[in-house]
């Protein structure tokens, strides 16, 4: 099952949610044209247009980049198994990941300010940690 994707700023806003769609194909050619675009004929030959957002690029190559790594992120076997994808960054809903922190508990700078892991983080309780990602999704 093949899906052919031409890359265009008038193309439909890519999105988390388009590229879950994307994940169904065996197969994504890309056709990403230089200067002014590609010859409408090739409109014939495409399945859909997308845009990876608001603004020119001088080629589509780097939106081919784009939603081939969104895309390949979520097939089975792409990433480490601590990495998994579906859980630590986007959930159904699709919201963005909460800030993750690491140590050393406090970090201080040159000039002695010192940036501490929020506390909820290191309290173990799972529930108010989960509230606390909650809060900070952005999305
Ligand atoms: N392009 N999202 C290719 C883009 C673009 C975008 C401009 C596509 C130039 C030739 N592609 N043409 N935005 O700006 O995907």
């Amino acid at each position: 099952k093949i899906r052919v994707i031409l890359l265009s700023p008038r193309g439909e806003q890519f999105t988390q949610t388009k590229a879950k769609e994307l994940t169904k194909y065996d197969q994504l050619i890309f056709i990403a044209g230089r200067y002014e675009g590609v010859d409408e004929r090739v409109a014939e030959f495409v399945d859909e247009t997308i845009s990876i957002g608001d603004y020119v690029l001088n080629g589509g190559e780097l939106g081919a980049m784009v939603i081939t790594e969104t895309v390949s992120r979520l097939l089975p076997g792409v990433l480490g198994k601590d990495e998994s994808s579906q859980e630590e960054s986007f959930s159904d809903d699709d919201s963005v990941e909460y800030p993750h922190y690491t140590r050393p508990e406090v970090f201080v700078t040159e000039d002695g300010k010192e940036l501490k892991v929020p506390e909820v983080l290191l309290s173990g309780h799972h529930a108010e940690i989960k509230k606390w990602r909650k809060s900070q999704r952005k999305n």
